[in-house]
């Protein structure tokens, strides 16, 4: 053999030596997992049987609880659904983001509103599409009805669902027009018949997760249920079925509906490549006879009390997430966003702020993993009420604002040991409270207070749209 045919052979094993570690290292390489999220609308912190309920009968749920992880000191950002969905969207604060007032400084936005999540703003759907998912909306959307606001402008491929709340039916005074319950951007049904909305969202779901089972997807799947209504909606099925009325056959048929999302993951043998997560946009309202359940926490929904604002959590996914795990460490919605942007090996977005944090290290269980948050505030629309700091809980002092909001002392509780918010600790521990408002100062400065507006608050915020007008069939 000439020297030169001997080289050549050399440079052609090494050239096949490199290639075939290439290709060992490309088949090593996890696929990128998909995620799918389940969000009930109002669903309280004890309304299903693995967060404590003796009323619903949640099979499913408890099943999803037993094979991953629960998080018991899982908080949405807000009492009320718009800015819970905002921070949930962008990984940020709804004052971060604009979002803690509707026009007319409501709570949340209203049929043919003005304004919306702003266009600009960067949503998990975008963030994931960017990484070759396929993404769906299927439900409530709510962070604004208009063209330019809707979900197939924030990132999603598709999307079925009612863009608002449930109970926004046409009203004397309002110009709001039947529910509409719409395909992309085109109303389908008006009014939504919303017994069958949380069936015809599970098939939704179901057909979406088939189409995509070659290529990593995101489901978003914020159910219309328990929902705002006095009288929340289900399947002929389910109604008349539970122990607690409407809200726990609502309840029941979202255990259901999670069971049926499962199966189908295991039929198309997408169980090891999904991560599912289900939890809620905030607690349980105060009705009267009462209806969803937020114990063992303090307060009801669309307050900063533990009730309003700390909501079950359930995280699956077979392989990665220790079965039967639990965690008492203080996570958010707003982890979400960098926590998926990792999973499919990317990151969230450089050049602003973004303010939750990757969680994967708690997700899986890894020793030792705490939480990432130094602080949690608690906002009611612009107003700093409270912060979190490990175990303990600073109730901020303010004067009575309307109605609703009366005068607040200040008072410290250990949300661990009191998640009913009943003993004040604030003058046996002077050094906490004080150590809290400090954080709290922080907020302020940062993110703001009622009418003092924060440094890092986004200037360009949602952009009032003039001329709102009423979506229709076409
Ligand atoms: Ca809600």
């Amino acid at each position: 053999m000439s020297s030169s045919l001997a080289n050549q052979s050399i440079i052609a094993v090494a050239l096949f030596v490199s290639l075939l570690g290439l290709v060992t290292s490309a088949a090593a390489e996890p696929s990128k997992p998909n995620v799918i999220v389940i969000l009930c609308d109002n669903l309280g912190y004890g309304d299903i049987g693995c967060f404590g309920s003796t009323k619903h009968r949640t099979p499913q749920i408890d099943q999803m609880a037993a094979e991953g992880l629960k998080l018991t000191d899982f908080y949405v950002s807000s009492g009320v659904c718009t800015p819970s969905r905002a921070s949930l969207m962008t990984g940020c604060y709804p004052r971060r983001v604009n979002m803690h007032v509707s026009a007319r400084g409501g709570a949340v936005l209203r049929p043919v509103g003005r304004r919306g999540l702003h266009p600009d703003e960067v949503t998990i759907a975008e963030v994931l599409k960017s990484q070759g998912y396929a993404t769906a909306c299927i439900g409530k959307w709510h962070l604004g009805d208009q063209p330019q606001f809707l979900p197939t402008r924030q990132g999603f491929d598709t999307y079925f669902g009612i863009p608002y709340s449930d109970d926004m039916t046409p009203r004397p005074s309002q110009n709001w027009p039947p529910l509409p319950l719409m395909k992309d951007e085109r109303v389908v049904e008006a009014p939504a018949d919303r017994n069958t909305l949380t069936r015809r969202y599970t098939e939704a779901s179901i057909e979406f997760i088939r189409q995509n089972r070659d290529r990593p997807f995101f489901l978003y799947l914020p159910h219309a249920m328990p929902g705002s209504t006095q009288h929340p909606f289900a399947s002929k099925r389910f109604r008349g079925k539970s122990a607690n009325g409407p809200w726990g056959d609502s309840v029941e048929e979202i255990d259901w509906s999670t069971g049926e999302i499962l199966k189908a993951l295991k039929e198309l043998e997408l169980d090891s490549k999904t991560l599912v997560l289900w939890t809620s946009d905030n607690g349980a309202p105060r009705r009267n006879p009462p209806q969803g359940i937020n114990t063992p926490l303090g307060g009801w929904g669309y307050t900063t009390r533990e009730g309003g604002m700390r909501v079950p959590c359930v995280v699956r996914w077979p392989g990665k997430i220790p079965a039967g795990s639990v965690s008492h460490e203080l996570c958010t919605t707003m982890d979400l966003l960098p926590t998926f942007a990792a999973l499919a090996r990317t990151t969230v977005p450089q050049e602003r702020i973004i303010d939750g944090k990757d969680i994967w290290p708690l997700l899986s269980g890894e020793a030792g993993a705490t939480s990432p948050h130094e602080a949690f505030y608690y906002y009611q629309r612009g107003q700093l009420q409270a912060v979190r700091s490990g175990k303990w809980k600073l109730q901020l002092p303010r004067p009575a604002k309307g109605k609703r909001n009366p005068a607040q002392e200040l008072a410290l509780f250990d949300v661990r040991a009191d998640a009913a918010e009943s003993v004040n600790l604030a003058k046996s521990h002077p050094e906490i409270a004080r150590k809290l408002q400090g954080l709290a100062e922080q907020a302020r400065v940062d993110l703001g207070d009622d009418d003092r507006p924060g440094r890092n608050q986004r200037p360009a915020g949602h952009e009032p749209n003039p001329q709102p007008r009423v979506l229709i069939s076409r």
